[in-house]
């Protein structure tokens, strides 16, 4: 039963990114969960992992606790902006819940090995200044780490990828189901 829910899933995003960019990713079949939002670190101002390492085809699939966020893809150059060109990852507000997780999840599919930085675009609380941000195969190398695009995004205003601010983009929308 485990393998046919990821399978569904899987195949579901890999519908919904076809339909939006013709890819030839092959799948792994492996998710890796990231929640947005927490019961505990930083008043729930974080992604728990936010530090993530992932192979070409992986799924990193979002899972929304309460205060609205957003998972938005951004550079490490302009931290709390989207990628510029406007093709970037956005979920969308599509995710307020009270308590416990949204009703939906958030996925997409990992196109390269290149660093994918993400940032929380609720204003309500200046989630990314605060530091609600994250990063998907960090080059520790090259100096440009999740601690100094946290540090860098202090003083930034953030800004949302679109004026429709639930047009997600990049990946899909399907049902939380239990793994
Ligand atoms: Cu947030």
């Amino acid at each position: 039963m485990v393998a046919y829910t990821t399978l569904l899933t899987a195949a579901t995003t890999l519908l919904g990114l076809t339909a939006a960019a013709p890819s030839t990713i092959t799948p792994t079949g492996v998710i890796k969960r990231v929640f947005a939002g927490s019961t505990t670190a930083n008043n729930g101002l974080h992604f728990e992992p936010e530090n993530l390492v992932a192979e070409v085809g992986d799924l990193i699939e979002f899972h929304f606790l309460p205060k609205n966020h957003t998972v938005v893809q951004s550079s490490f150059d302009h931290p709390c902006a989207p990628l510029a060109g406007g093709a970037g990852v956005f979920s969308g507000f599509n995710f307020a819940v009270k308590e416990g997780e949204a009703d939906n999840v958030f996925t997409y599919m990992v196109k390269d090995k290149e660093p994918f930085w993400f940032y929380c675009s609720q204003t309500n609380g200046n989630h990314c200044q605060k530091g609600m941000s994250g990063v998907v195969n960090q080059k520790v190398d090259s100096g440009k780490t999740l601690d100094v695009y946290k540090r860098n995004a202090v003083n930034t205003v953030t800004v949302q990828p679109s004026a429709d601010i639930l047009a997600s983009q990049g990946g899909s929308i399907v049902p939380n189901k239990p793994l």
